[in-house]
């Protein structure tokens, strides 16, 4: 028995590609691997690693093999706590560009500089699965962005719903208890759809609002590009003479606000668990950059006191119609990571990371939420060091302070002085840093003289108008959604009194609601809960839906073409060509992943095979198959479903005449959606570019 050698021969000399010194005078080392030779983490040269030290060819591994040891030692820790929540996200690189100034309402540079790009990290999330959970549960998604400003980071940390369940930090561990796996079973994982959930939301009225968008389509969106963001809580900006300006942030996506049916996200978790990660991955990847607009809402003391609501309640939206959003710059992302661990998994964002001229505002949920953050880094990353780790260094400007010492510390300092005031310059020696009294952070001169008490403002206690307000805002589309993802969501509920005091605090948001709610359990109507404030109407606000929102666009859309052995290669061509010009990415979907073979002779090979790249995972689909592949379909599970779920989700199907048979077996019912390629491919396109909602009566018992 031969030993297997390692292939490498040793000569070559170890090289540590690309060291730079960072601001802070430390060796900042990029990470970039070179094919020069293997070495331990400490630099010593590898001669074989195939084997480990053996006391004889079939003795016992020795302890003293410290490459085997520091390698599998190494290995054993390479994960990392998971977020408590928003543990499972995808990240991205991009800029901010300003494109208007707010100069007359804040001095940070990052909203006053026109034209100026500010490099950003961005990371977007679901909220209650686990780090390896499914991309497309219904769940809120979070929408982070790191500014990395000239005077220091500003973290954006957002979600893609302007509101939220809680009105104060205290309730947060019991929100997220609630919706996570119930604590003796350790499931569902990733779903609200279950008992402790409703039954927290249930006793909770100031939720029903937040709520009420969880179970619109908000909380399934079609993809990360196609989402709204929202920093929620209300915020300050300052200006350079110290007076104040409240603001919210708003993200708008450029493709629109796009959302998926629920049975197709449903059927996405099983084709493609890491549906959202891959098409925001693909999209860049290809060049396709996502981007969105940057808006503000701003609003001074006297209108906020004139609002009919508390802009410090963090589970009410300010309408676009009451304050107009301002659009003042724009979001682009256009660079994936190159290692998911370093840079996605480590990212740490921070609401107090806010540069001079942008604070906070008095909201008792972002209060909490300016100690958790840096809190739970500490536990996750396992170290106060953890702002030097790259993706997280302050870049667009050199930090530097005393703080000294602490697990991992990477920085290399000169001097005596890790104190302040010292008087070492005076020798000549190194001083250190001082503070900046006119350009450093100062907070906004917010007059407080009070008692001090645990106590809830009683401009805090509507909790019905606004979801009020939300749902009769919606589409009838919309709306239908919403009842009936309630009902998909109580009929999990196995405690019939959890259901039952839903739908008595749902009366007071809308009759019609918490009816169509009780008819889909089949269930009767309970007496109304007791309102603490009385629900009042508000003006609907058209801001506030998905549907006739979106641009009729096949940009960022996908098509799949379904193709068989002697399809017709000229209707092919003529739609991938035009999907193609208008921004679609198209993919080849065949019944083998080789290819088929198109009439006259050519192959043309597969993106996927039938089975493993369902029509779920698309937006339109395009039926190109000869007669006799037709004929092999129609005994084709795979083929019968692709057809059907494209219909039953509402999108465009185009077909050659030979397909006739599956849409017959697939019991596709024609509509104007259904469109025969060699008669009219623009009909097709036209169709393709948003969803058929008018066949939805056709395909689904809505409540
Ligand atoms: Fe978070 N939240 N949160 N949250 N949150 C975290 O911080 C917390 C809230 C949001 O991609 C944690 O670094 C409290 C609202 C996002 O890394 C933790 C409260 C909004 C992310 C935490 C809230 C958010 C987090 C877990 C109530 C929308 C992911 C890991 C007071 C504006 C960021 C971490 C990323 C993450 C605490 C409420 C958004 C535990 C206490 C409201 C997008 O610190």
């Amino acid at each position: 028995m031969t030993t297997r050698q390692s292939k490498s021969n040793g000569k070559r000399p170890a090289k540590v590609s690309k060291v730079r010194f960072g601001q802070g005078g430390e060796l900042h080392q990029t990470s970039s691997v070179s094919d020069e030779r293997l070495t331990t983490n400490h630099g010593v040269p590898l001669s074989d690693n195939q084997n480990s030290l053996r006391g004889g060819r079939r003795g016992p591994t020795l302890l003293e093999d410290m490459i085997l040891r520091e390698k599998i030692q190494h290995f054993d820790h390479e994960r990392i706590p998971e977020r408590i929540v928003h543990a499972r996200g995808s990240g991205a690189h991009g800029f901010f560009e300003l494109t208007k100034s707010l100069a007359k309402f804040t001095r940070a540079r990052v909203l006053t500089e026109v034209g100026e790009k500010t490099e950003v990290f961005v990371r977007f999330s679901t909220v209650a699965g686990g780090a390896g959970s499914v991309d497309t549960p219904r769940d809120v998604r979070g929408f982070a962005v790191k500014f990395y400003t000239k005077e220091g980071n500003w973290d954006l940390v957002g979600n893609n719903i302007p509101v939220f369940f809680i009105q104060d930090a205290i309730k947060f561990p019991d929100l997220i208890h609630s919706v996570k796996m119930e604590a003796d079973r350790g499931y569902p994982q990733s779903a609200s759809a279950h008992d402790t959930f409703w039954d927290f939301v249930g006793l909770m009225p100031e939720s029903t609002h937040m709520v009420t968008w969880a179970m619109s389509d908000r909380t399934i969106p079609r993809s990360f590009r196609m989402m709204e963001g929202f920093g929620v809580n209300t915020f300050r900006l300052v200006n350079s003479k110290g007076e104040g300006t409240f603001v919210k942030f708003h993200w708008k996506p450029r493709l629109g606000l796009q959302s998926t049916c629920w049975d197709e996200a449903v059927k996405i978790a099983g084709a493609d668990p890491d549906y959202h990660r891959r098409d925001l991955f693909d999209a860049i990847a290809s060049g396709s950059f996502p981007e969105w607009e940057f808006g503000v809402q701003l609003f001074s003391q006297q209108e906020a006191d004139a609002l009919p609501f508390d802009i410090l309640d963090a589970t009410k939206v300010v309408p676009e119609e009451l304050v107009p959003i301002r659009i003042v710059g724009r979001l682009v992302l256009d660079r994936n990571p190159d290692n998911f661990f370093a840079e996605t998994e480590q990212a740490a964002f921070l609401p107090t990371n806010v540069p001079p001229g942008i604070d906070f505002s008095e909201d008792p949920l972002l209060q909490g939420r300016l100690f958790s953050y840096q809190d739970t880094q500490l536990s996750r990353l396992g170290t106060v060091n953890f702002h030097q780790i790259p993706i997280n260094r302050a870049k667009g400007c050199p930090f530097q302070n005393l703080q000294r010492d602490g697990h991992m510390q990477m920085q290399v300092f000169k001097g005596r002085a890790n104190y302040e005031p010292n008087s070492l310059a005076e020798a000549g020696e190194i001083g250190g840093p001082r503070a900046d009294p006119e350009g450093g952070f100062r907070s906004f001169q917010l007059p407080i003289e009070d008692r001090k008490v645990r106590l809830r403002s009683e401009s805090f206690g509507d909790h019905y108008s606004h979801a009020r307000l939300f749902y009769r805002s919606q589409s009838e589309i919309e709306q239908a959604h919403i009842a009936s993802a309630f009902v998909f969501e109580l009929s999990k509920v196995s405690l019939d009194h959890v259901r039952t005091r839903v739908l008595s605090n749902w009366r007071n948001v809308d009759e019609d609601l918490a009816q169509r709610i009780a008819n889909g359990l089949g269930i009767e109507l309970p007496a109304k809960s007791k309102a603490f404030v009385e629900p009042k109407d508000m003006e609907p606000s058209a801001g506030l839906r998905i549907v006739g929102k979106y641009p009729l666009t096949l940009m960022g859309r996908s098509i799949a073409i379904l193709v068989t052995d002697g399809a017709d290669g000229r209707i092919f061509k003529a739609l991938v060509k035009q999907a193609e010009a208008e921004g679609a990415t198209v993919k080849i979907v065949a019944p083998k992943v080789g290819g088929v073979m198109l009439k006259g002779g050519t192959k043309l090979p597969a993106d996927g095979q039938l089975a493993g790249m369902p029509s779920v995972l698309f937006d339109a689909v395009a039926l190109v198959v000869s007669e006799e592949g037709c004929t092999e379909l129609l005994r084709e599970g795979a083929a019968t479903d692709f057809v059907a779920h494209a219909f039953g989700h509402l999108k465009a199907i185009g077909f050659t005449r030979e397909c006739q048979p599956l849409l017959d077996k697939a019991n596709v019912q024609p509509d104007e959606g259904v469109v025969n390629l060699t008669d009219n491919m623009d009909l097709f396109f036209t169709h393709a570019r948003t969803r058929l909602w008018e066949r939805e009566p056709v395909v689904r018992l809505l409540s």
